[in-house]
């Protein structure tokens, strides 16, 4: 009877060690997110053309001449909300960074479907569309507006798709927010 009673007592001291274990471990799980290695997930973000009148309204996100910065893993696939706050036409596209701006941005995106519908024509005021696509090459690229003489009067700011990067952000870290969603 003691014996038994001992191993009682024993099997349920197991069970709690067991229960505080898989809690641990699923709280830590939820603190890192993903294991590193693990499949490239989405970035999610808003781009506001000519959000405020800085730089004469040519900003996205009240940012120009690559003042704000979006940093993503190589691999991960963005999903960008574009709205036009401006009251002339705007449009998004993603480039190869160069410092000086063309006054024809190319009509053609860097990363497949990294555009806008109009490119050169814009978007009017109030217009919102969502543009995907994968970033599947490391390197510094840029957000720019592609109606032409946009992007030279400062309407860029930069993309880096880093090969060293576990995670999105962005700097300033106000700029926009960016959600993680599984692909
Ligand atoms: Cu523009």
């Amino acid at each position: 009877m003691r014996i038994r009673a001992a191993k009682d007592v024993h099997r349920r001291w197991l069970g709690v060690a067991l229960g505080v274990g898989l809690v641990l471990v699923s709280a830590a799980a939820l603190a890192v997110g993903p294991a590193p290695g693990a499949a490239p997930q989405t970035a999610k973000f808003v781009i506001v053309a000519a959000k405020t009148p800085a730089d004469g309204g040519y900003n996205f996100n009240g940012y120009s001449r690559g003042a704000m910065t979006v940093t993503v893993p190589v691999g991960w696939h963005l999903t960008i909300e574009f709205q036009n706050n401006g009251p002339l036409t705007h449009s998004l596209e993603v480039l190869p960074y160069t410092p000086t701006q063309p006054g024809a941005p190319p009509a053609t995106p860097v990363f497949s479907g990294a555009a806008t519908k109009n490119l050169q024509a814009g978007l009017p005021k109030g217009a919102k569309t969502t543009i995907s696509f994968t970033a599947d090459k490391p390197g510094t690229y840029e957000f720019a507006c592609g109606v032409p003489g946009h992007a030279a009067a400062g309407m860029w700011d930069k993309l880096v798709v880093s090969a060293k990067a576990k995670q999105p952000s962005v700097t300033p870290a106000s700029a926009t927010k960016i959600t993680t969603l599984a692909r």
